[in-house]
């Protein structure tokens, strides 16, 4: 994978944010997710790559499009075979609602590189690269957030963790309180402050708490771009879960990941802003046509990438 994809992977994140841009605030969550998804799918199959869809929306008999095995890509013929992971819209909820922090999201690793993550949850902690090193999610969060706070040198009493707002992060909730950290409780959308926590500025330190696992893996290979840290314990509600973990390929059901286990080699990922949040603009709409706000990055060169981009709807295909 001697070619740098991130370009070519910005611009279907890019028309994915202006697809279900047409949706945010409109109360219809599937038709702003199925207006990404196919937006992303149209606009894959113009990369230069041999893709495989290793994360995605579904088995094939539940998801029309970027099914787990589904390929993507201009053709097989003499590209790079690589493995893909996406969510075209996360935070669907967000997007229907025209709250914040919705973002379309894409990752590439080399084939193999991601961990495949069945549709369940997952435990996560997610810090900058100051603080790398420094968390573990076998300790409390207290204690993680001492080592942070030390590492970045600040007071716990500064620091803001974002938590998604649910019953299950009720003890963590408090606790964090408890330490005298700041939370900013989030209605969804894990992903973006994952990567919020690595930007410098952004206001967000730490991400904690229980999300979804295909998104674990997203906020895994960012974070190992931007040189930041992350840990995710996959979190089995019942047997079936695990059943299902096993056949794809899960045997240590308790083994903590870091980023690099979660997205192993040469990765590349893409995030465009559909609302405004901490890490992204959302999707504006001018005269003529749209405003863009995009992050792009590569592990090998560690080189991030902010994209704002102005899109004219007289030259483009129709969104
Ligand atoms: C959602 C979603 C998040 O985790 O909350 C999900 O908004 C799982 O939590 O962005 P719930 O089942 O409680 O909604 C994420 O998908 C991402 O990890
Ligand atoms: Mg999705
Ligand atoms: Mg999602």
């Amino acid at each position: 994978m001697e070619r740098n994809l991130a370009m070519d992977l910005v611009r279907v994140t890019e028309a994915a944010a202006l697809a279900c841009g047409r949706w945010v605030g409109k109360g219809n969550k599937d038709a702003a997710d199925e207006a990404a998804t196919e937006a992303m799918r149209r606009t894959l199959d113009s990369v230069e790559f041999c893709g495989t869809v290793v994360i995605g929306e579904g088995e094939m008999d539940e998801a029309p499009m970027l099914y787990i095995g589904e390929k993507v890509g201009k053709s097989c013929g003499g590209y790079p075979e690589v493995d893909i992971a996406v969510d075209p819209l996360e935070g669907t909820n967000i997007c229907a609602k025209g709250k914040t922090g919705a973002i379309t999201t894409i990752a590439l690793a080399p084939k193999g590189g991601f961990l495949h993550a069945p549709d369940m949850y997952m435990e996560k902690i997610a810090v900058g690269p100051e603080a790398h090193g420094c968390i573990d999610l076998n300790e409390s969060p207290e204690e993680n957030l001492k080592r942070v706070a030390d590492a970045k040198n600040c007071y716990v009493q500064d620091l803001t963790v974002v938590i998604l707002d649910r019953p299950r992060h009720e003890k963590i909730i408090s606790e964090v309180r408890r330490a005298g950290a700041r939370i900013h409780l989030i209605s969804d959308g894990d992903v973006a402050p994952a990567i919020a926590a690595t930007v410098c500025g952004s206001g967000v330190d730490m991400l904690m708490g229980i999300g979804g696992a295909p998104e674990g893996v997203l906020a895994a290979a960012a974070l190992k771009c931007m040189g930041g840290d992350m840990q995710g314990r996959l979190v089995f509600m019942n047997r079936e879960e695990k059943t299902r973990a096993r056949t794809m390929g899960i045997e240590d059901f308790d083994k903590i990941y870091t980023a690099e286990e979660m997205a192993q080699g040469d990765v590349v990922f893409a995030a465009t802003g559909v609302t405004n949040g901490e890490l992204l603009h959302g999707v504006r709409y001018v005269s003529g046509g749209a405003e863009t706000h995009s992050i792009v990055m590569r592990s090998k060169s560690r080189t991030v990438r902010f994209i704002r981009a102005q899109h004219q709807f007289d030259f483009k295909p129709v969104y």
